[in-house]
């Protein structure tokens, strides 16, 4: 459900409903070291205008991987969102929130363990995973990247991204005001999509897919602690 179309103001007329209602979620802002200076509406965490000015947040990024196959599941972007609309990108990306089990506290295990607890949350939202297929001590915490990305003009991302890998065997029941459509690939399986010029990819996924991802994918099975650090990658 759309109001009218979208206009050039920093409003959300013409949106999706339910897309426009996610924007009053309170994000975590934070310094250039990734701690906890205050929050801010995702709408305000969004638009270029503020990020431009520096505005920072904190997000995760999930990549979950079938437990038999070694296979990565990605998403394709519902056209209902706002930011970076109908892109394959990776399972499952968000932001833990400012309530209670999400915002983290001074140390970095504190922080990576809101983050956990978010992507499980979202995992549950956007593609209808059960929580007990999920469970957070299944998440394997690697690093922090850094980076910035506008969208269109108006909107944009600038975030810490923590990235979190999981094997788990789900059953997916996705909505479709998230997602429009998944699929699981082999390493050489996306090489070859990311090749293919008639899909578009969401900027961080492309980033890293270009540094990180396959050499990671490598040490899926017990060789991820030497990937694993306190580092925050800028990019
Ligand atoms: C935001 O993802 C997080 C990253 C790492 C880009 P998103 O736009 O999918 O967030 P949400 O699902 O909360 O709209
Ligand atoms: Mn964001």
């Amino acid at each position: 459900t759309t109001t009218s179309p979208p206009n050039n103001n920093n409003d959300l007329t013409g949106y999706d409903t339910e897309q426009i209602k996610l924007m009053e979620e309170v994000c975590i802002v934070l310094d250039r070291d990734d701690n906890a200076i205050g929050s801010a509406s995702k709408k305000t965490c969004h638009l270029m205008s503020n990020i431009n000015a520096g505005l920072l947040h904190r997000a995760f990024s999930v990549f979950l991987f079938d437990p038999q196959t070694k296979k990565l599941l990605l998403q394709q972007r519902a056209s209902e969102k706002i930011t970076f609309p109908d892109m394959w990108t990776n399972t499952c990306c968000s932001h833990p929130l400012g309530v209670p089990g999400e915002t983290g506290g001074e140390s970095l295990d504190a922080a990576v363990a809101g983050v956990k607890r978010a992507a499980q949350r979202k995992l549950g939202h956007e593609l209808g995973i059960d929580k007990a297929q999920v469970p957070v001590e299944g998440f394997e915490f690697l690093t922090r990247i850094h980076y910035l990305a506008p969208s269109d003009g108006k909107w944009g991302e600038h975030e810490i991204d923590y990235i979190l890998f999981i094997q788990a065997k789900v059953d997916l029941k996705i909505n479709p005001n998230e997602v429009q459509d998944t699929k699981y690939v082999s390493p050489q399986e996306l090489k070859d999509l990311l090749k293919n010029k008639d899909l578009s990819f969401t900027p961080w996924f492309s980033l890293i897919c270009e540094s990180f991802l396959f050499k990671w994918w490598e040490d899926l099975d017990g060789g991820l602690d030497q990937h694993r650090d306190d580092k925050i990658q800028r990019m």
